[in-house]
């Protein structure tokens, strides 16, 4: 019975001793979800707010991405449009732009949005444009401030 106990005990120690791995990687699961960054954008010509979620904290050293979800105010559910969207990185004190981003539909009323680079620290626009689909004429254009 003694033994039986110590065997126990054992195997609860091993087991003690592996929980801790596990629940460091979910820790730091848990912090780069707080990490991501959302700003709330609102287009007044489509009567829509749009969140710009990053993946990770951006930053000036490699690619970042972000999700662009279109919804009615006070709702979180996707909302599609029929205009086309383009996205501009511009850095005003110094009149410079980046290279082109990627633009990706998802879901509707949802892109994803990659190879983000700021090409180096300092304040930045991510200019959003919302163009006619036909005649691809900018309908509103709406500029984000962004620290990098
Ligand atoms: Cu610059």
């Amino acid at each position: 019975m003694k033994y039986f106990l110590v065997l126990v005990i054992l195997s609860l120690i091993q087991f003690g001793c592996a929980r801790p791995n596990y629940l460091d990687s979910v820790k730091q699961d848990q912090q780069q979800t707080v990490n991501s960054e959302v700003y709330k954008l609102a287009s007044a010509s489509l009567g829509l707010a749009i969140d710009l979620a990053f993946d990770k904290t951006p930053n000036d050293s490699d690619e970042n991405t972000f999700i662009l979800q279109f919804h009615q105010p006070g709702s979180s559910v996707a909302v599609g449009v029929d205009q086309t969207i383009a996205i501009i990185l511009w850095m005003p004190s110094m009149g410079h732009g980046s290279s082109p981003v990627k633009i990706q539909k998802i879901a509707d009323g949802i892109y994803r949005v990659t190879k983000v680079y700021f090409i180096m620290p300092g304040d930045w626009e991510i200019r959003l444009q919302i163009k006619d689909q036909e005649t691809s004429n900018v309908i509103e254009q709406i500029n984000q401030k962004i620290s990098i």
